[in-house]
């Protein structure tokens, strides 16, 4: 059975690949399984159906037969289980690569997030300036922590895994910050992954989505000195 992602009608991201679904889609062309998506608009997100699938009324969700995913995480897990190409035989180097997904969700991410959040969010408040060096120390010190062990290879833990999948795309909401360029083998390990065939048709795919959704439309979301400023739907807290 043909498994169906979700992803944004008219991502805020305006198609530069930063919302979730793009993790999952990517999986899925690494391991060269075929998929199709289904488009919510916020309202969509919020309505009983969806809710039903995901309880934070959130995108990516997964369908595939009688199974239904939420969280990116648990569903490139999912694919990266069930298909060869994400994780290694080797039982110790998978469960390794299973951890650099964990580090990429879990303590990598979460100060990249809370950084964007404030951008996005907090600009117009008095004490933003202020906030703002504390919230880069914290994106700087996971970066130079990760860039040692990265060091000179070309990926995590031998092979291109699920781990530098996930790391990858939390790395990548860096876009535009200035924070990434301090550490060149982490800039040079973003591209790396970003030159993969499957990465480029995952990418090319959720543009031509938001191309699609542009059409004939004015307004919407911004992006400024190539940081991304989505301008929210009236009564939607949009997590990002
Ligand atoms: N932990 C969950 C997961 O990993 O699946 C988080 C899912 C999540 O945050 N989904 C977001 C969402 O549905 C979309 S990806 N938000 C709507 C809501 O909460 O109402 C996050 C995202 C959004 C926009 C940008 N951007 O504009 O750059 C980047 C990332």
């Amino acid at each position: 059975m043909t498994p169906t992602l979700t992803a944004f009608e008219r991502s805020p991201d305006r198609g530069r690949g930063l919302a979730r679904d793009m993790r999952v889609r990517w999986a899925l062309e690494e391991v060269g399984q075929p998929y199709e998506v289904r488009l919510l608009s916020f309202e969509a997100m919020k309505q009983p159906a969806h809710l039903a699938l995901h309880p934070f009324g959130q995108i990516p969700t997964w369908q595939e037969g009688d199974l239904a995913l939420f969280e990116s995480g648990a569903i490139v897990l999912h694919i990266a289980r069930r298909h060869a190409g994400l994780l290694p035989d080797d039982a110790d180097a998978r469960a390794r690569a299973v951890a650099w997904m964990f580090a990429a969700l879990g303590t990598v991410e979460p100060p990249i997030v809370e950084r964007s959040m404030a951008l996005m969010l907090e600009r117009d408040q008095p004490w933003f300036e202020a906030r703002l060096p504390g919230l880069d120390e914290r994106v700087r010190i996971r970066l130079d922590q990760l860039s040692r062990r990265l060091g000179e290879a070309d990926w995590l833990d031998g092979d291109f895994s699920a781990g530098d999948l996930m790391m990858v795309t939390v790395l990548q909401r860096l876009g535009g910050s200035g924070l990434l360029e301090t550490c060149p083998n982490l800039e040079a390990y973003v591209s790396r992954a970003e030159a993969r065939p499957a990465y480029r048709r995952a990418f090319a795919d959720q543009l031509a989505v938001f191309e699609a959704s542009q059409a004939g439309e004015a307004g919407g979301p911004r992006a400024c000195q190539g940081e991304v400023y989505a301008v929210r739907p009236p009564g939607h807290a949009l997590n990002v």
